[in-house]
């Protein structure tokens, strides 16, 4: 039987496990990545686990989440994160220099190679054909001391992909219809790769906006083969020699296939607030439209921003939007300006921003009360904007393009022929924004820069033998991450003060919850589907810990989310029984038998609810390490114990 891309890569990377779906797996990482808004995080707990050096081949520190500064916190996380990098051997790429996903797809994705970030859309390296995915901080700064990356052996989907894109349809447009098709639970447990005779037709950027939104599918992974059109990006950006083919084996095996006709798509949009509510944009066409932003790692390449200035060119954006540009990178930034696009973006009337990921995380930019904003970015849960009752639609910078400019909901195809954009056979190379670390030899001459935004990190403990507590708060299916724990312009400042960051847990479903939550010293979260979907923010553990949550019991998880709540010690129980979540409320106390049993190894424990006498079974599938780290109260107790 032969392999597909994924499984060559794992069979190449795998330290222990069996490749068999479902299994836990353990694997060699190459490359790791992290961001400013999860990256403070990652190297406390790196330097708690008192490493000198990195042991990857490469491991980048990007800033270009918390860039906004509107007080010194970002600035001292910033300076922390240059300081502790250039000592423990990570490059570190300036602000300015771009969004995280962007720059390492131009700079240092490597068909083949592994990646693991603290950040959810590492898969945009799949479009490289490079095995990317994303991890909680601890999970990444494990993988930079030279520790094995755990994960469950995928279930492997195809997506066959035939036709040819037509004018003003993109990359977006594929990406949503698969999102349409699988939804948002659809990938979980899978990576997804893409194939076909359509799939050469696409660009590497076009294969990165993609697999990035693959994240939104809850796949652990997406990727694309590496094959010509890889090698001529590879080659633009100055880097051949990065180059391998890979493709699967003719006789690999799927557990799904599923054919999207690139010919036949159109232009789609994903509605308010979830990524898989997609319609196509003829059917929203006219709608009164206030805010459109192009951007963020899903839409910022020098393709996409050339299509919207050839789009833009001579005209003016209609005066009841509000326009803005996000290229990037630095190197997008410089070739637009360069060629002269960027006059004719600002002289339509966009308002350019940094290239960073800046209104996609809610930092500026929040729309009016109410407000319809289109985007093309890759999330629209609700509130993220920073505008709890803002409209937003997720689409591709062709439909942002054309809607900015009528005011209404515009499908592009209605426009006639598209502008042709080509990708330049050469890439403008200039990695002066990228800080080298100082040599193994020298690094104690580098003082770690601290500032006093820079709070101690919470411990987990071992379970409590039964755990009689409250259920402290239920909530319904596919809670998010911006749920649990929101980002935007007051709350991501605090990334690394989690006393701080806790006043805002939770606080989009319920505002009274941090109160009450230490008020009672804690209890059980009770959730539906799909809890935790969305980001890799650790947070979303590392604040309900803090707060004394002890054990989330929910109907399924999210990948990267259960991930994190056993890294800091709370233990993610299913039910067994879906419909025994109607059984319980909040506010009822609650015992869970057998607790600690469940967590050495008996698989069941027994939710008991004192108000109502009701019982739900619940199960508690995990591995043998997991089960040392729980007892152990979470990873970073269970590394230092290990060494
Ligand atoms: C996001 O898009 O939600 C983020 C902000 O990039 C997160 C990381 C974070 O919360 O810092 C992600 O996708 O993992
Ligand atoms: Fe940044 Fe948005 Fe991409 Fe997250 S999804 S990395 S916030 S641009």
């Amino acid at each position: 039987m032969g392999y597909t891309i994924a499984q060559k890569i794992i069979k190449n990377h795998l330290v222990c496990g069996e490749m068999v779906a479902g299994a836990e797996i353990g694997l060699k990482i190459d490359q790791t990545l992290t961001q400013d808004a999860t990256g403070t995080m990652a190297y406390l707990q790196f330097e708690a686990m008192g490493i000198d050096r990195v042991k990857t081949e490469l491991s980048v520190a990007y800033i270009d989440h918390n860039t906004l500064q509107a007080g010194f916190e970002n600035a001292d996380d910033h300076r922390y994160i240059q300081t502790v990098t250039k000592k423990h051997g990570v490059r570190f790429s300036r602000p300015g220099n771009g969004i995280c996903h962007q720059v390492h797809l131009e700079r240092f994705s490597k068909p083949g190679k592994t990646l693991i970030g603290s950040d959810s859309h590492t898969p945009t390296a799949g479009g490289i054909g490079m095995l990317g995915m994303g991890a909680g901080g601890l999970d990444v700064a494990v993988a930079m001391g030279g520790g094995t990356y755990y994960i469950t052996m995928p279930k492997m989907i195809k997506i066959n992909l035939v036709g040819k894109l037509s004018d003003y349809v993109g990359a977006k447009d594929v990406i949503l219809e698969v999102l349409r098709i699988l939804g948002v639970k659809g990938g979980v447990g899978a990576i997804v790769e893409y194939g076909g005779e359509g799939g050469k037709t696409l660009s590497v950027p076009q294969r990165a906006t993609i697999t990035n939104m693959g994240a939104e599918l809850g796949a652990t992974s997406s990727i694309f083969p590496s094959d010509d059109v890889t090698k001529a990006f590879l080659k633009a950006e100055g880097r051949e020699e990065d180059f391998i083919e890979l493709s699967s084996d003719d006789d690999a095996v799927f557990d799904a296939e599923y054919t999207v006709n690139l010919s036949k798509l159109q232009p789609l949009a994903a509605c308010p607030h979830s990524p898989d509510n997609v319609k196509p944009v003829a059917v929203l066409s006219g709608m009164k439209i206030n805010q459109v932003c192009i951007g963020s790692c899903t839409n910022s390449s020098l393709s996409d921003m050339l299509t919207v200035a050839a789009m833009l060119k001579g005209k003016t954006v209609h005066p009841s939007v509000s326009l803005s540009i996000s290229p990037g990178s630095k190197q997008v930034y410089t070739m637009l300006a360069e060629c002269g696009a960027l006059a004719d973006l600002i002289n339509a009337g966009a308002r350019i921003l940094e290239c960073a990921c800046g209104p996609c995380i809610g930092m500026g930019f929040s729309p009016q009360s109410a407000g319809v904003s289109l985007r093309t970015f890759n999330r629209n849960f609700l509130a993220r904007s920073g505008t709890a009752d803002a409209q937003v639609y997720l689409v591709s910078p062709e439909t942002a393009a054309a809607s900015a400019l009528t005011g209404v909901f515009t499908d592009p195809t209605t426009l006639g022929n598209a502008p042709t954009v080509e990708m330049p056979t050469a890439f403008k190379i200039n990695d002066n924004l990228i800080e080298m670390p100082i040599d193994a030899e020298k690094m104690d001459e580098i003082t770690v820069e601290r500032g006093p935004n820079i709070k101690p990190i919470p411990i987990g403990k071992p379970p409590e033998k039964d755990l009689k507590c409250e259920l402290i708060l239920k909530v319904g299916d596919d809670i998010t991450t911006d749920h649990i724990m929101p980002a935007g312009t007051k709350v991501l400042p605090y990334r690394s003060n989690v006393p701080k960051l806790s006043e805002f847990c939770f606080t989009v479903c319920d505002k009274d919850f941090p109160q009450r939550a230490k008020a009672r010293g804690g209890g059980v979260i009770l959730g539906g589907v799909n809890y935790g979907q969305g980001s890799s923010r650790e947070h979303a553990a590392l604040v309900p810990l803090y707060l004394g949550i002890k054990a989330v019991v929910a109907k399924s998880f999210a990948r990267i989310h259960v991930a994190n709540l056993i890294n800091f010690g709370i233990v993610p129980m299913t039910l067994q029984n879906p419909d025994d979540y109607d059984d319980f409320a909040e506010g009822d106390q609650i015992e869970i038998q057998g607790f600690a049993e469940a967590v050495v190894g008996a698989n069941e424990a027994i939710l008991v609810n004192n108000a109502n006498g009701k019982t739900a079974k619940l199960n508690l599938n995990l591995s043998a390490r997991q089960r040392q780290m729980l007892l152990a109260g979470g990873c970073l107790n269970y590394t230092v114990k290990e060494k």
